[in-house]
């Protein structure tokens, strides 16, 4: 073990009641939403295919320049009641939202940075509206913000100077200003999102990671922290020198997910984040970032994925520069929406599915916290590939039988065939185009199965 005072705060997962309802949440929205709406990807006629959020960075536009965005920062088509319901309607039961991003405008009227909503021409509080329109629909807001600062004299991506170091370190008192300045202000968040701490001015830095997140815990208990926060003594991210998770939960796992098979990443908390668009979390209003736009079909296979692993899956909305969201987003959330009203109990309040390899045709996942050796227990069978032969061959646990099958939102028992002690199949019905799920019931296996096949090459193990 190396010693470290900045290191990991503990070995096991936290248990405690916010970070289980943080888990049990499984679907959070993101919501990436700034200056950077108004010219969605398009500066002086120049189309730029690259994130909308990084187009002052992509386009070299000068502070002044973009700082004059602000002008027209109006809310015309501002609705945080209209999103907080969409959000509601897709399943989604929390939020993480851009306080802040790399171009450093703050969507609060912080006391600390004169570019912010105040200097537009509502001057209203963005954040507090969007806060109390999420908590007024039940769910939990989490607080993204930046340490990257494109428009901050003093952010510094290296230290190579005494200089550089004397900047930063004023630079980090901001940040601390402006985060607790966000805990006092909305001490009703659930957590805090953390972006833009790759660069050698905070690694070199894990002592203020470190201590910041111990400050937003003290200020609001229970709080979440993400690990993209955190570095250690010498550096390390996420993970710190021996190998522990620092920060509640893993936030690595960006625009991909861990491979259906990878078992051993549910030995801690995570959660990963996902564009609609191409590659966009910002709006980015081009041809290039529909080009990927993403189905609800997509959408629910990457939640099916992510929950049998044991993860969260926070999935990017980017509002239009007149703070409405576009229509096909809409369209998106109440299609994921209407799957989520008829299956949302093999996502919310579910995890990975003990003892059941991945099928290959779909994932499992199974109620959190169920006792495994229960006389009754479930398993969610989503599948997102139907087998051309229509039918799915289920390979059970050793030492478990399958009692009855149902497809979720229909009581009827579906009949099914046992083909020996490990594996049974099932006949699937049309496909409707989204995923369907089926609910096993499950139980300890009371018959061995019948005669053993004697060769070993053939029997399953
Ligand atoms: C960051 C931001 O730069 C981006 O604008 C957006 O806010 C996103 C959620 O986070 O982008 C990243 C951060 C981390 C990785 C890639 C892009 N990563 O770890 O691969």
């Amino acid at each position: 073990m190396i010693p470290l005072r900045y290191g990991a705060e503990r070995a096991e997962r936290r248990q405690d009641p916010a970070m289980r309802a943080f888990r049990a949440d499984r679907f959070g929205q993101f919501v990436h939403w700034g200056l950077y709406a108004i010219p969605a990807g398009t500066w002086h006629g120049r189309t730029i295919e690259f994130a909308a959020e990084f187009l002052m960075h992509s386009a070299a536009v000068s502070r002044q320049d973009w700082a004059a965005l602000a002008a027209g920062f109006t809310l015309d088509g501002f609705d945080p009641v209209q999103w907080a319901r969409t959000a509601k309607r897709m399943g989604a039961r929390y939020v993480t939202v851009t306080t802040k991003h790399h171009d450093g405008f703050c969507l609060w009227p912080s006391a600390y940075s004169d570019f912010t909503v105040a200097a537009t021409p509502s001057g209203r509080d963005v954040l507090g509206e969007i806060v109390d329109a999420y908590r007024a629909e039940g769910l939990a807001v989490h607080l993204y913000y930046s340490v990257l600062d494109w428009h901050h004299p003093d952010w510094r991506y290296t230290l190579d100077s005494d200089e550089d170091r004397a900047a930063f370190d004023r630079y980090l008192r901001f940040a601390t200003d402006q985060l607790l300045e966000l805990a006092e202000r909305y001490p009703e968040v659930r957590g805090f999102w953390f972006d833009g701490t790759w660069d050698e001015s905070v690694k070199a830095n894990g002592r203020w990671t470190h201590e910041i997140e111990r400050l937003l815990k003290e200020r609001i208990p229970g709080a979440i922290v993400n690990s993209r926060l955190r570095a250690d003594d010498r550096g390390e991210r996420h993970f710190d020198s021996n190998g522990a998770l620092m920060g509640d939960y893993e936030s690595g796992y960006e625009r991909r997910l861990p491979a259906p098979w990878d078992r051993s990443v549910s030995a801690h908390d995570w959660e990963a984040c996902a564009t609609l668009t191409q590659a966009s979390w910002g709006f980015h209003d081009s041809v290039w970032a529909e080009r990927g736009r993403k189905t609800a079909a997509q959408v629910v296979e990457q939640l099916a994925q992510t929950v049998s692993l044991g993860g969260n899956l926070l999935i990017n909305f980017g509002p239009r520069g007149d703070g409405s969201l576009a229509p096909v987003e809409v369209a998106l959330a109440d299609a994921v929406g209407a799957w989520m009203a008829v299956n949302g109990a093999a996502v919310h309040g579910s995890g990975p599915a003990d003892g059941w390899d991945y099928p290959g045709w779909g994932f499992y996942t199974a109620p959190l916290d169920q006792d495994p050796a229960a006389p009754s227990a479930l398993v969610h069978a989503i599948v997102t590939r139907i087998p051309v032969s229509g039918l799915l061959s289920i390979e059970v646990p050793a030492g478990v039988e399958v009692r009855s099958i149902r497809a979720l939102g229909d009581d009827a028992a579906l009949p099914f065939s046992v083909l020996d002690a490990r594996a049974i199949e099932l006949a699937l019905p049309a496909s409707t185009g989204m995923p369907l799920v089926f609910a096993l019931e499950t139980g300890p296996a009371t018959d061995a199965g019948g005669l053993r096949e004697p060769n070993p090459d053939v029997a399953l193990v």
